[in-house]
């Protein structure tokens, strides 16, 4: 039986108890001298307040006022025929399926406004209407620019001459920008996927026309008394989270890496240590690198480290939680100070001089700790403001970006000396290699004249490699923090999976060390270990944050291409997880994986299980349809072992499990004559 995260303080509230809520030493510390000030976090808040059975399981619809009907599952299950029904009749499959697909709605939304949000900056920036933003990455404009079919070489007197590219990039940001209300077609990023899958999507009727109609429609169809069938339903759900995964956040990833540069891999470190005591700590936290990229630029002028040095600070030190962190982490090195449940307890260090914050996955009550220290909490764009009155708002404007994070940068050196409490921060971090995009892999794999997915492929077919593992998401505190996170991706590396991450997954893996080339020899079975040495790459290759998922059905496309593993991502071996999951972004990118024919394999729970006959429908049926289906698995070594054996499932699928026998036997024979 599970432990108890739960313990008495001082014989009165409910606290979370340090010890059991967190794998992580850091996180345990400050918690623990949360608890000791009296400060609440969302630890305490999850032992304090259970979770709904009824909402958990999928099936409390309050979609109109005669709401909200709740269809739990009887006690013992579900016995003879299914009469449950709220009051307009809809059954328990409906309640669930509207109510998962209301999820993807919100995931795809909040993944493809990020993206529209980048693509206006973009736009500004092709348009030179300000000193910030120019178009970095040339090569990448290049290669993004015909999947909008724009032309990068124009004739000109029967001669075919490189176009200007200023023109390139207007008319990429144009074509972008149309994306999201286009009136007719389908959206232009959908013939990347392999054809095979391509055709499906067309078959089945669900190619998106435009992200923001996908979105609205499923509002719409989920309203009372429209759509009321579980299957039609989902068939929107997935039209949806495909204009998200091939749509909307494809596009944030390639617009956000012409702007700031594709990744490539640099070193750094993870988790609150990174916090510097003689420091000026900026902590940025959310999801959009706009803002951030600034304050990183602004932050290393001399200007500003003098500015900090004449406030009696030694210089300045950025680090990031969340999925902003894993931007700057990527492109510029900048450390993560943690994941999505140590927000609070960053602030709670005493050394925070400032935290700013932009969109997605910030709690509300960071605010109330930073009120009990001197942290100034920063609220940076228009839809994401906060009602406590403590909360400066400094609303970011692409036209003065510079300006912006300069007022940002400022603000934070100015508070360095208004430090009311001791400084506490953990000795815990953790040295990391980090940027692995599309190209870098292959550029790692294949060298600079070779670079290609062969080498992969051609190890996964000798069987040094048994497949590859997406493992993402959040974190959940209804689990213990990063327990399920790095006991999967331990598990699959130990059985020769390579794992690619992104969002707190990468974090986790970060924080726990897996991200360096070192710990091939220390975690890895001998197949994935020898090929990691030989390459120098880790084990768990990080990708970036939640939008950047894109990149995972991506080098999914490329391993296709490369060959020998199939004609589709639904041949290949491979399996997708999300063991500690929390957001709808979660939900969506989950769904944009099973339909583009990954095994997807969700921990903690899923709000599915009081409709049983919708639930077999995810866990079984999409595989008939997509080649890719939904699990869920609780348990994290089971979870892994769950995606391992769908990988061999795969392996004997294409007639290659056998290779992996007699490479196991050529490298044990090696170990035995080595020992
Ligand atoms: Fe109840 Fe139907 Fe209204 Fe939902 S839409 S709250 S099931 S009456
Ligand atoms: S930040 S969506 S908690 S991964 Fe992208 Fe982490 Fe999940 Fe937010």
């Amino acid at each position: 039986m599970a432990e108890k995260p739960i313990k008495k303080a001082a014989g009165k509230e409910k606290v979370a108890d340090p010890a059991k809520v967190s794998i992580d030493e850091a996180t345990r510390t400050m918690l623990a001298r949360a608890q000791a000030l009296g400060i609440e976090t969302v630890f305490d808040r999850a032992a304090k307040m259970k979770p709904c059975n009824i909402g958990a399981q999928g099936t409390c619809c309050k979609n109109c006022g005669m709401g909200p009907c709740r269809l739990p599952l009887p006690k013992g299950g579900m016995e003879g025929e299914d009469t449950r029904k709220g009051l307009c009749g809809a059954t328990a499959n409906t309640i669930a399926a509207r109510n998962f697909t209301r999820m993807i709605a919100g995931g795809a939304a909040a993944h493809s406004d990020h993206g529209r949000c980048v693509a206006e900056v973009f736009m500004s920036a092709a348009r030179k209407e300000g000193d910030a933003y120019r178009i970095k990455d040339t090569l990448k404009l290049l290669a993004v620019a015909p999947h909008f079919n724009v032309a990068t070489r124009v004739e000109v007197d029967g001669e075919l001459l490189d176009r200007d590219t200023d023109e390139i990039a207007l008319e990429v940001a144009e074509k972008a920008l149309a994306e999201w209300g286009k009136p007719e077609g389908e959206l232009a990023y959908l013939k990347r996927a392999p054809d095979v899958l391509y055709n499906k999507w067309k078959n089945s009727g669900v190619l998106p026309r435009n992200i923001d109609r996908e979105i609205v429609e499923i509002m719409h169809r989920t309203h009372i008394g429209v759509d009321q069938d579980y299957k039609n339903l989902m068939k929107q759900g997935t039209r949806t989270a495909i204009a998200d995964g091939w749509g909307g956040s494809m596009m944030a990833t390639d617009l956000q890496d012409i702007l700031f540069g594709a990744p490539s891999p640099l070193q750094s470190e993870a988790n609150l240590g990174v916090l510097k005591e003689d420091h000026v700590n900026i902590v940025i936290h959310g999801h959009e690198p706009v803002l951030s990229e600034m304050i990183v630029a602004v932050s290393q002028t001399p200007e500003m480290i003098e500015y900090a040095q004449s406030n009696g600070a030694k210089g300045i030190q950025l680090s990031g939680i969340c999925c902003t962190a894993n931007e700057i982490l990527q492109r510029h090195g900048v450390p993560l100070c943690g994941t999505f449940l140590q927000q609070e307890l960053a602030i709670i260090t005493g050394a925070c001089d400032a935290m700013v914050v932009d969109i997605q996955c910030i709690f509300q009550n960071v605010a109330n700790v930073a009120k009990c220290f001197h942290t100034k909490l920063i609220t940076t764009h228009p839809i994401a403001k906060m009602e406590q009155e403590s909360v400066i708002h400094i609303e970011f404007d692409e036209h003065y970006a510079i300006e912006d994070a300069k007022k940002i940068v400022k603000l934070a050196i100015d508070n360095f000396q208004n430090r009311s409490a001791d400084v506490m921060i953990p000795s815990q971090k953790a040295s990391q290699i980090a940027g692995f995009g599309v190209e870098s892999i292959e550029y790692h794999l294949g060298g600079t004249f070779r670079g290609s997915y062969y080498t992969l492929n051609d190890n996964i077919i000798n069987g040094r490699i048994r497949g590859v593992a997406g493992v993402v998401g959040c974190n959940n505190a209804r689990t213990k923090h990063n327990e399920g996170h790095i006991e999967v991706v331990k598990e699959l590396v130990k059985n020769d999976v390579l794992v690619i991450t992104t969002g707190c997954n990468g974090i986790a893996c970060a924080m726990e060390g897996l991200l360096t080339p070192e710990s091939a020899g220390v975690y890895c079975g001998p197949g994935l270990a020898e090929v990691c040495e030989t390459v120098g790459i880790p084990p768990v290759l990080h990708m970036g944050s939640c939008v950047d998922n894109s990149r995972i059905l991506l080098a999914a496309t490329e391993m296709v291409k490369a060959g020998g593993l199939g004609d589709d991502i639904s041949k290949l071996p491979v399996a997708g997880s999300a063991p500690e999951w929390m957001s709808e972004k979660a939900i969506s990118i989950g769904h944009y994986f099973v339909v583009s024919g990954v095994y997807t394999v969700f921990g903690v729970t899923l709000p599915i299980a009081g409709a049983p006959v919708f639930q077999k429908y995810l866990f079984e049926t999409f595989e008939e349809m997509y080649g890719g289906m939904w699990d869920l698995e609780v348990d994290p070594l089971k979870h892994a072992r769950k995606m391992i054996a769908h990988i061999d499932k795969k392996r004997a699928e294409l007639g290659i499990d056998r290779a992996r026998e007699r490479v196991m036997v050529d490298m044990s024979t090696r170990r035995e004559m080595a020992g």
